[in-house]
């Protein structure tokens, strides 16, 4: 009798560290990033990152598919700029897109071509809209960009969190656009959260070069775990 109950534990705690290896369950949702037209070469976006041509797009609308299969909610973030948004260099005399600006408080601010004006072609989402069970807009004051998903650069934070926590959500697996702006921001928001967080590489797209390989590698130091391609076999 005792060595089958001492076998049972031991069967249960391969099982338990199984499972651990693993992302899945209900507790675990998806946090699409920005995958909106003005981002993409597809959609001849006005601030399109590199290989966001279609195929990119599709192999985005089958791995959400996958993780929607498998039963996770799906999340997506929406920038949703107004026209006098503070982050359009077309808002700033003699300022070029792309270049740096100090703002009065210090920060530094990237200045960027005009891009998903509320309402505009170029701030639709382009993955099938049913795909996504929820959207969570942000960068709405003109007077802060929002690079994260769950706050803007004054401190204002969205509904993302509040969401994710009522679905009793732990772990987050986020993918999207851009991978040094959006993407790093909503990933490091997401772990000082409190939430498990997975990305997967080869489903996310960059500005440039250097500044995505520093943001993999300050994603990973935060503590994402990274994923080079999406096995859906390893979300339960
Ligand atoms: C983004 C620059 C400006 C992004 C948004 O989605 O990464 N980048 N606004
Ligand atoms: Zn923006």
């Amino acid at each position: 009798m005792r060595k089958k109950l001492l076998w049972l534990s031991i069967i249960l705690g391969i099982c338990l560290m199984a499972g651990f290896a693993q992302a899945g369950g209900p507790n675990v949702a998806v946090v699409l990033v920005d995958v909106q037209a003005d981002f993409t070469t597809a959609h001849k976006g006005s601030l399109a990152v590199a290989d966001s041509d279609q195929p990119y797009l599709d192999k985005v609308t089958q791995a959400t598919k996958e993780l929607r299969k498998k039963g996770l909610q799906v999340f997506a973030t929406q920038d949703w700029h107004p026209k006098d948004h503070m982050s359009f260099a077309a808002n700033h005399q003699g300022k070029k897109p792309f270049q740096a600006i100090k703002l009065a408080d210090g920060r530094t601010q990237v200045l960027w071509p005009t891009h998903c004006v509320q309402n505009s072609s170029g701030s639709a989402i382009v993955i099938e809209t049913s795909l996504i069970d929820q959207v969570v807009q942000k960068g709405k004051d003109p007077s802060y960009d929002s690079y994260s998903g769950f706050k803007d650069d004054g401190g204002k934070v969205t509904e993302l969190k509040d969401l994710l926590k009522k679905q009793g959500v732990e772990t987050i697996i986020v993918y999207g656009i851009a991978t040094d702006y959006c993407v790093r921001a909503t990933v490091v928001d997401g772990l000082t959260a409190g939430f498990k967080v997975v990305v997967v590489q080869d489903l996310c797209r960059g500005v440039a070069p250097d500044t995505s390989k520093k943001a993999w590698q300050e994603m990973e130091q935060k503590g994402a775990l990274i994923w080079e391609s999406l096995d859906p076999e390893k979300v339960k």
